[in-house]
């Protein structure tokens, strides 16, 4: 088979050959470069994996039109690895926040994009608290957002409503989304159930993701990861907290892919 050279140069050119991709919700603050270290390793020791990694910097993008420096540093460090796209979050209330403030936070993440010397491009929105409901109105506010989001150069647009869409709401949803985390819950939870309750439709696997907290690191990961890849989801992730404030499981969840 493949040489170690050989294999170097073919992820060089192919840069990222696993379908199944990581979302990480990466809401710890930066005090210094060590607290996103293990971030940063993982995604170079992996770059055959491509990480969507969510950046919070105040309950979305904050007032002002450029974060703190601590950010901007981060922002900038994890946009030199090309197997990294960077997503701004912004809360939808389950679509009943005033769409004006959502759109207003989509500018700000795209002028982010803008002054590129900085080096904090986003690459897409969250769209987090998003609505799983079949409501046409819902749908509709969501279409919009993501409508926004795409023409401000945002391309990558994943909704969190966290639970399994209503029965006829999947196309409008799916339409609007390039990702939708259908599963968001605790690892005992996703363990209850046979995973194909979970989800819409089996037709939308590739742009599912599941996002599992509470996941102690003595648990399978693996199990996890590998059965993600099999059903061939858009994207996994797995942490040991409830709260999303550690990146302790981040090499765990990389090392558990399977090529
Ligand atoms: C873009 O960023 C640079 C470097 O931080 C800064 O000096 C400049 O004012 C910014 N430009 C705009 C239009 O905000
Ligand atoms: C932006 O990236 C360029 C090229 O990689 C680098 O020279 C520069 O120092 C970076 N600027 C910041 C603010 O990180
Ligand atoms: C993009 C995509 O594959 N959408 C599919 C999601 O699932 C529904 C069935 O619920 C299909 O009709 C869509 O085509």
């Amino acid at each position: 088979m493949f040489g170690p050279l050989v294999l170097a140069s073919f992820l060089a050119f192919a840069s990222v050959v696993s379908s199944t991709g990581i979302l990480l919700p990466l809401y710890v603050w930066p005090e210094d470069d060590s607290t996103w270290a293990p971030v940063y390793n993982a995604v170079s020791s992996h770059p055959d994996i491509l990480f969507q990694i969510i950046v919070n910097p105040d309950s979305g993008p904050g007032d002002s039109a450029y974060p703190d420096e601590n950010i901007i540093a981060g922002v900038a460090k994890l946009n030199s690895y090309d197997n990294v796209q960077v997503l701004g979050y912004i809360p939808t209330n389950y679509a009943e926040r005033d769409i004006s403030e959502v759109i207003d936070d989509i500018s700000i993440y795209s002028k982010w994009s803008s002054n590129k010397s900085k080096n904090i491009t986003v690459s897409g929105i969250f769209f987090d608290e998003a609505p799983n409901t079949n409501d046409a109105d819902k749908i509709s506010y969501m279409q919009s957002v993501s409508k926004s989001a795409k023409s401000g150069c945002l391309s990558t647009v994943v909704f969190n409503p966290g639970a399994t869409l209503e029965d006829g709401s999947a196309d409008g949803y799916f339409e609007a989304a390039d990702l939708i985390v259908e599963f968001e819950n605790s690892y005992s939870a996703w363990t209850t159930n046979i995973p194909a309750n979970k989800f819409s439709s089996s037709k939308n696997y590739s742009k599912d993701a599941i996002i599992l907290y509470s996941a102690p690191m003595t648990l399978d990961y693996e199990a996890v990861v590998q059965e993600a890849q099999s059903m061939g989801l858009g994207a996994a992730y797995l942490t040991n907290t409830d709260n999303y404030m550690s990146v302790e499981t981040v090499q765990k969840v990389a090392a558990s892919f399977v090529q």
